[in-house]
């Protein structure tokens, strides 16, 4: 029974810690108040551009192409969000759910069932296939030092990071 409480009580309080550092970066962007388009290009492993400029309050859709041979992924968050994001991003290669050139979108379905960690639903990112584009609406409504990056095993260590710049 203590375990019961206790447990909740861990759960509630990392789910708040977790909405306030979503907040600290901003909010998910209304698709029908876009205030710029900002295109970006990824590699095998690194972003084109690799540094960006947004205004604070400026609401953007990001349309992110892959034009590499691995999937990548665009995450809008802070160098500390980005390495807590990157055992998630581990233990959906672990479960093979993340291959190096796909996303086993039916594996992340059913076993996401049961651990909801694996379905990889954040508004502050986007995984993508090879030839393919993907697409977040961020407004960016805090001063706040922002990074770009793909927490895919290995990637942000060999370079796939950049700086998103708010003034
Ligand atoms: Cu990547």
């Amino acid at each position: 029974m203590k375990f019961f409480f206790l447990s909740i009580f861990i759960f509630i309080t990392s789910f708040k810690a977790f909405s306030a550092s979503m907040n600290m970066i901003g909010e998910k962007g209304d698709p029908n108040n876009i205030d710029r388009i900002i295109n970006i290009k990824m590699y095998d492993n690194y972003y084109e551009p690799n540094s960006i400029k947004v205004k604070k309050g400026e609401t953007i859709k990001f349309i992110v192409q892959n034009l590499g041979e691995m999937v990548h992924e665009y995450n809008i968050a802070t160098k500390q969000m980005h390495i807590k994001h990157q055992p998630e991003m581990q233990k959906l290669v672990e479960h093979q759910i993340l291959l190096v050139d796909k996303i086993d979108m039916d594996k992340m379905k059913e076993m996401s069932k049961k651990d909801h960690s694996l379905s990889h639903s954040h508004s502050n990112s986007v995984i993508v296939e090879p030839k393919k584009t993907g697409e977040i609406i961020w407004k960016f409504s805090k001063d706040i030092n922002l990074e770009m990056a793909c927490n895919i095993p290995g990637h942000y260590q060999t370079g796939m990071v950049g700086k998103i710049i708010i003034e």
